[in-house]
């Protein structure tokens, strides 16, 4: 077929040993996520999570569309024009207005946006596409689009208090996933129903508060906008940093021990497409990011973030700087994370 690549389908899943250690100190989360992330894999909680794929030894072939990373640099070229999308901004309003316009123009069945003024008196506003609303077996992938409203990891002080253009931080995701979205809600479409969620203020946290970051995936897990016998998404994706130049990707922390059988998944779909160099099977950090909310809400969630950079043991160097603009994004590293999410997608039954 033109304009995809085949890739043997392996129909056996994996579950992998859970990891008990921290880094990046913020270990307490684990106390608070220990028991409704338990509850959720076990199955306790109101809502139903759909079963796993049946474990089989069989293999087939499976056609899988080919990512454009010319596409998702002109993607994320196209949201760092706006501005850096800071929270009640101009910028950021623009910014959602043209996903919200992507995800239509892409195929979505429908695209469900969810508004509310935060505590604080911040405006936020969730953008959800979702495909083959037909099938009841569904994957989220998501990815935050605000930017950071600071600088404040700059090594010169007089820049901490600008805005980012959040070429890595907020449009590396979003850009891999209206790609993707593109992809999916074409002819060509995977075997299972596809959630892309972009959500909103996710980085004007405080270090110290930890409830001060991921707050519009917050919301979206109190404020699940779905059916009421509708089963919840069967594991969430969440791309964060991911267009990091070289980047490495190792197993993030929380979504080891919590999801094990999702980052296991997603790795091997990283081999099946010939990314193991870029998804490293060691352990990374554990970073309080939009998955952790869905964790908490009985979701395996993962996320893809780049945690062990060789220059800094963790972050980017650009993370939180000025640095993290347009000409610091590499397309090797969007087109990685790009193919693995449709490889593991179009592997989904
Ligand atoms: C990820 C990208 N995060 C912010 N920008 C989450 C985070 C929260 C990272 C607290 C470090 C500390
Ligand atoms: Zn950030």
């Amino acid at each position: 077929m033109a304009g995809t690549r085949l890739h043997v389908r392996h129909k056996s899943l994996n579950f992998g040993g859970v990891k008990n250690n921290f880094i990046f100190n913020i270990a307490f989360l684990a106390g608070s996520m220990m028991a409704p992330a338990m509850s959720g894999c076990s199955g306790g909680t109101a809502r139903s999570v759909a079963p796993a794929a049946a474990e089989t030894n069989k293999t087939e072939m499976v056609s899988v569309p080919q990512f454009s990373a010319d596409s998702a640099m002109s993607n994320a070229a196209s949201q760092v024009a706006f501005g850096p999308r800071v929270p009640g901004s101009y910028a950021h309003r623009r910014c959602a207005d043209w996903i919200g316009e992507r995800l239509q123009a892409a195929g979505a069945d429908t695209v469900v946006v969810q508004t509310a003024t935060l505590d604080d008196g911040t405006p936020m506003r969730n953008i959800l596409g979702r495909f083959n609303l037909g099938n009841k077996r569904r994957i989220l992938l998501l990815a935050h689009y605000d930017t950071r409203p600071w600088a404040d990891e700059d090594p010169e002080p007089a820049n901490r208090t600008r805005p980012i253009d959040g070429a890595n931080d907020g449009a590396s995701g979003v850009a891999v996933l209206l790609e993707a979205a593109r992809l999916i809600g074409s002819v060509d479409a995977p075997g299972c129903g596809v959630d892309i969620l972009l959500v909103d203020v996710e980085d004007s946290g405080n270090s110290g508060d930890d409830d001060s970051w991921a707050r519009g995936s917050q919301y979206f897990a109190d404020h699940m906008p779905y059916g009421a016998t509708e089963p919840l998404p069967e594991a969430a994706i969440l791309l964060d940093m991911v267009g990091g130049r070289d980047a490495r990707f190792c197993r993030e922390m929380f979504s080891q021990q919590y999801a094990a059988p999702v980052v296991d998944a997603v790795w091997r779909a990283a081999r099946e497409a010939g990314h193991s160099d870029r998804f490293a099977d060691a352990i990374g950090g554990a970073v309080n990011d939009d998955h952790l909310p869905f964790l908490r809400a009985g979701i395996p969630a993962i996320d893809i973030i780049e945690t062990t950079n060789d220059q800094t043991g963790a972050f980017n160097p650009t993370w939180h700087t000025m640095a993290d603009n347009l000409d610091n994004l590499d397309a090797a590293t969007l087109k990685a994370v790009g193919e693995t999410v449709i490889t593991y997608i179009y592997n989904k039954k």
